[in-house]
């Protein structure tokens, strides 16, 4: 077998390449309230309150902040999650995705 001569092919090498990974950020604004985006962090990104209230203030000051690193699906659902949460709500509050270096 090629990999016990040491030989891996290219298929193999397509197997085990880890996935590309995406950060998911939150975007600051001027409108969200803190509390929405620390529940936005805990129930979409599993923060705890602790964890959540770090990350908003991170984005609070510096305009934006990872909430995660998920697969490309993950990373795209969890967008379109909070999207769709903050508009119910009538909050302007943005998310994206970018790849990891
Ligand atoms: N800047 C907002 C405020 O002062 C709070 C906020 C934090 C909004 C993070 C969005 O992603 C955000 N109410």
């Amino acid at each position: 077998m090629a990999q016990q001569s040491g030989i891996v092919t290219e298929a193999q090498k397509a197997k085990l390449a880890p996935p590309p990974m995406y950060q998911v950020l939150l975007l600051n604004d001027d409108y969200t309230p803190m509390d929405f985006v620390v529940s936005v962090l805990q129930k979409i990104f599993s923060k705890t309150e602790e964890e959540a209230t770090v990350i908003m203030l991170k984005v609070h000051h510096d305009g934006k902040g990872v909430c995660g690193v998920y697969t490309r699906d993950i990373a795209a659902t969890k967008v379109a999650t909070v999207a769709q949460y903050a508009r119910s709500h009538q909050h302007p509050l943005q998310c994206v995705m970018e790849p990891v270096d």
